[in-house]
């Protein structure tokens, strides 16, 4: 017998029609980091594979991130990767150092290095291609996949600090000492993100996350300066492919203007800035996705229901007003130590309120 399988349509997609200034059949929600340690079925099948040799396992990659979307309910499946992906499968020497993060063997900090940074052919990232094409078979037809890639700062950052830093005090030291080579580096570092985003969107992803993680450590001046060139050089790159793209920073309730002039369909937002204001800074120009306080899932159901009913009607008040759409998400990645159930619980609600 053939099973004909609904055809994935981007239509059927609240997730899609939020971004994309539609209204959505359901209220929207995921949550950065949805696959990870807070899913007791996520560690059992980590339990003897790094994360590197996994990310490069079409099978496992599906199975880790249907993981959350299965137990959850939740509108998108984000890809189970890492930024540092591309750069491992063009072959940089690193590392996912477990508990600390990426880790460069030979930090980039001359033209030499930046010279002999290697390009990314998109065969290199076939695994994760594969991986695609299966998660496309196995979704249900209502949730997007989601593809992402790290923006030449966030990259930049790992690679010139050789790990995660608190100060990007080398980083900050090339841009401002040596403009020449920094733009160097993050041109090349565009044309790998590109090269990563365009691999994904060609095998079927159905929006791609632009995560500039780090770019709030920058005042706005020296993001316009040393990072929106790149950054719109890789938005631009995309739009023609017609995927929505969200772009997305911790700690970014300054830059968030100039984060949405580099070209985005949905603005990330924090805690720290309300979903209603942060829409009035870009112009109610673009939808916005946020922003709980990842901590509150770790404080109890009360403290959820309330922040959520918050930041609901905070969201709908900027949708009132003329933003496209919201997405529900976190302000940032899911803490290791959340209980899953209160994630579970956390999309119920927000699919009733
Ligand atoms: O061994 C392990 O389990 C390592 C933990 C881990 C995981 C589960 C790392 C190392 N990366 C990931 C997966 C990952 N990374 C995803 C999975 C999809 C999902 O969201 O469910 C995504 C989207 C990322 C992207 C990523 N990696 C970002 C951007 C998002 C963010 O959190 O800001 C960044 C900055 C990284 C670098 C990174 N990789 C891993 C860690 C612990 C870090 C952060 C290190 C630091 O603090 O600088």
């Amino acid at each position: 017998m053939t099973i004909v399988r609904a055809r994935r349509s981007a239509s059927d997609m609240p997730l899609i029609a939020a971004a994309t200034g539609r209204v959505p059949a359901r209220r929207p929600v995921w949550f950065m980091r949805q696959a990870g340690r807070s899913l007791p079925e996520y560690r059992a099948i980590r339990a003897d594979r790094g994360m590197l040799e996994s990310c490069f396992d079409p099978e496992l990659v599906c199975e880790i991130t249907m993981q959350p979307v299965r137990r959850h309910d939740t509108d998108a499946a984000i890809l189970f990767s890492d930024i540092v992906v591309p750069l491992k499968a063009a072959g940089v020497d690193l590392d996912i150092v477990p508990g600390t993060g990426p880790v460069i063997a030979s930090p980039i900090r001359t033209a030499a290095d930046v010279a002999a940074l290697p390009r990314l052919e998109p065969e290199a990232v076939g695994a994760v291609t594969a991986a695609i094409g299966l998660l496309l078979e196995e979704l249900p037809p209502t949730v997007s996949l989601i593809g992402f890639a790290g923006a030449p700062f966030t990259l930049a950052s790992y690679l010139i600090e050789g790990g995660p830093s608190r100060t990007y005090e080398h980083t900050k030291a090339m841009m401002l000492a040596e403009p020449d080579l920094w733009h160097a580096l993050m041109g090349r570092l565009a044309d790998l993100t590109i090269a990563f985003l365009r691999a994904q969107i060609a095998a079927g992803v159905d929006a791609v996350q632009l995560f500039d993680s780090w770019a709030g450590t920058l005042s706005e001046s020296a993001y316009e300066a040393f990072v929106a060139p790149h950054s719109t050089r890789v938005m631009a790159e995309i739009e023609q492919f017609g995927v929505p793209r969200i772009h997305f920073g911790v700690g970014t309730g300054e830059l968030l203007g100039a984060m949405t002039r580099v070209g985005t369909d949905v603005i990330g937002v924090d805690w720290r800035t309300p979903l209603d204001v942060a829409a009035e800074r870009v112009g109610r120009s673009v939808a916005i996705q946020g922003n709980l306080d990842p901590t509150v899932l770790l404080a109890g159901p009360e403290a959820v229901r309330r922040e959520l009913t918050r930041i609901i009607a905070e969201g709908d008040r900027a949708v009132a007003a003329g933003t496209p759409g919201h997405i529900v998400n976190l302000g940032h990645g899911v803490l290791p130590n959340t209980d899953a159930d209160a994630i579970t619980h956390a999309v119920e609600l927000i699919h009733t309120l």
